[in-house]
């Protein structure tokens, strides 16, 4: 193990070595094939361990079955407790949580600890919500009955995560989940096992402070895609959150309507940004800086298609390619780098895959090349790209999870619209102008077609206080704020008779 990542882990309270499998504060090993993690930054191998099996899937979802049953009847505010305290406890690691981020995806220190706060929010919303998780009351259509709603914690919920955001979006479900009164067993990208381990130790620590927490409650099974289909398979886990790309959720989904469970699914982008010819330039080029190229575009909700108008668009892509030849690429945790490395080599290739196809399908490419000066050795480093190109190209409906920009012009508004909808995908979007008729057109039911719609801010960076998700092929799930919960409960329709007679709805006449 890494030295550095070995002072980090003790840091959070784990002084062996990383295990597989954890239920609560008791590890153990696995017992499936070794993972070995790199760091994308210089590609040193972190840790190596044995993940664990399906079958060690099964004692931590049966584990969370006995938890359940006595996690439902606790309280929700005393719930939201312990989301409390394992807020706090993020906060006091916020620097060493997000070092390790940084080493193992490769993110700048920036985003790092900006994942680390969205942990901290949620955690914060959660706390919130466990003293407002409301049903309605109804009128009912007979006399002296009550018609209510109650939600009531569903179950064992099963988190799969992915590697661009290995400890926020596991925030999002579980800390949510905790206070609606579900247990949560976690599987999280194998190649970000130890920013699991890592959370599941500091969470799994708070909860076993605190005597209503039972051993159960939280999970964490590091494994490959095997592991992710027991968890899909398992009838012990009436809902499944699975963030990642569209042909694993897919099989998610299937496997979860199998059982006639519920899934999550919060999948590919694709996103888009239309830019019109009122719009602020300057604002314009920086929000698609941060969405386009932060994270080495690999977040899901990165900017990868920019609809521009034709009066504009020579000079904001002269604007974005000076802007992108003077990017400061290299080592994610010095000062002022603002591009760090791809997460591996299959990263790369899917990159250079897809300049190729768009150079075939005549579009014309600007940088994207591998960078080897003046960053690690060991990492896969790019310049991101920006590629003109028709907007009918073929390429353009596929995401690539590296930073590229295709750059499209229009001249009508609702030409724009219609190209920035005919994508299979349909999760963030963008529109940057001051004429309010297009913005509010943009944001209308005959605008934009995605889960969320921006206006003059780019497609990522959303705060955890909305509803997050998309539709189409991003799978339809929100997690995160707004109703979300609602999602991890199930909803029971209460009705109360407190009169003395038996009237029947709809006025129905049953007398003997
Ligand atoms: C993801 O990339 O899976 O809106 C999540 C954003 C972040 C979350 C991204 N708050 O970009």
């Amino acid at each position: 193990i890494h030295t550095r990542v070995q002072s980090l882990l003790l840091e959070f309270g784990i002084s062996e070595e990383p295990k597989g499998l954890a239920i609560g504060s008791r590890w153990s090993a696995g017992q499936g094939a070794d993972v070995s993690v790199h760091s994308p930054i210089d590609g040193a191998q972190l840790a190596s361990f044995a993940m664990a099996t399906p079958e060690q899937v099964g004692q931590a979802t049966s584990a969370a079955r006995t938890a359940f049953a006595s996690w439902r009847v606790v309280p929700a505010p005393v719930r939201g407790e312990l989301v409390r305290r394992i807020g706090d406890r993020l906060r006091h690691h916020k620097s060493d949580l997000a070092e390790l981020v940084s080493w193992e995806t490769g993110k700048i220190t920036q985003e790092s600890l900006g994942e680390v706060q969205e942990m901290i929010d949620v955690c914060d919303f959660a706390v919130g919500l466990s003293r407002q998780l409301y049903g309605k009351t109804i009128a009912s259509e007979r006399p002296l009955h009550r018609l209510t709603e109650q939600w009531h914690p569903l179950g064992p919920i099963g988190v799969i995560s992915a590697f661009n955001f290995p400890v926020a979006v596991w925030a999002w479900n579980a800390m949510v989940a905790l206070v609606c009164g579900d247990p949560v067993v976690w599987k999280p990208s194998e190649k970000a096992a130890l920013c699991g381990i890592a959370c599941h130790a500091i969470a799994a620590g708070v909860a076993a402070e605190m005597p209503e927490a039972p051993p159960g409650l939280l999970s964490l099974v590091i494994g490959d895609a095997e592991t992710g289909k027991a968890i899909a398979d398992s009838p012990e886990l009436p809902l499944v959150s699975a963030t990642g790309s569209v042909p694993m959720g897919r099989d998610v989904a299937v496997r979860v309507a199998g059982r006639l469970g519920r899934s999550l699914l919060e999948l590919g982008g694709n996103n888009g940004m239309i830019v019109a010819p009122s719009a602020d330039l300057e604002l314009a080029t920086r929000s698609i800086l941060f969405a386009a190229v932060g994270t080495c575009g690999q977040r899901c909700t990165s900017l990868r298609r920019l609809y521009v108008h034709e009066s504009i668009a020579d000079s904001l892509a002269d604007q974005l390619r000076k802007l992108y030849a003077r990017l400061p690429i290299g080592d994610p945790k010095s000062d002022g780098t603002l591009v760090g490395p791809l997460i591996d080599e299959n990263a790369m290739v899917a990159m250079q895959t897809a300049l190729a196809a768009a150079r075939q399908q005549g579009g014309t490419v600007f940088a994207g090349e591998q960078v080897t000066e003046g960053v690690p050795a060991g990492g896969f480093y790019v310049r991101p790209a920006i590629v003109e190109i028709a907007a009918d190209a073929a390429i353009v409906q596929q995401e690539t999870f590296a930073p590229i920009l295709y750059l499209m012009r229009y001249r009508d508004f609702d030409e724009a619209i219609a190209m920035h909808n005919g994508v299979p995908q349909g999760l963030a979007s963008a529109i940057l102008t001051n004429d309010v008729r297009e913005a509010e057109l943009f944001c209308s039911p005959a605008g934009s077609d995605c889960g969320i719609v921006n206006v003059n801010i780019g497609t990522s960076g959303a705060e955890i206080g909305g509803a997050f998700g998309g539709e189409k092929e991003t799978g339809g799930g929100r997690e995160s704020g707004s109703d979300s919960w609602k999602a991890y409960m199930r909803r029971a329709t209460n009705t109360v008779n407190y009169s003395p007679e038996l009237p029947l709805a709809q006025g129905i006449r049953f007398d003997l």
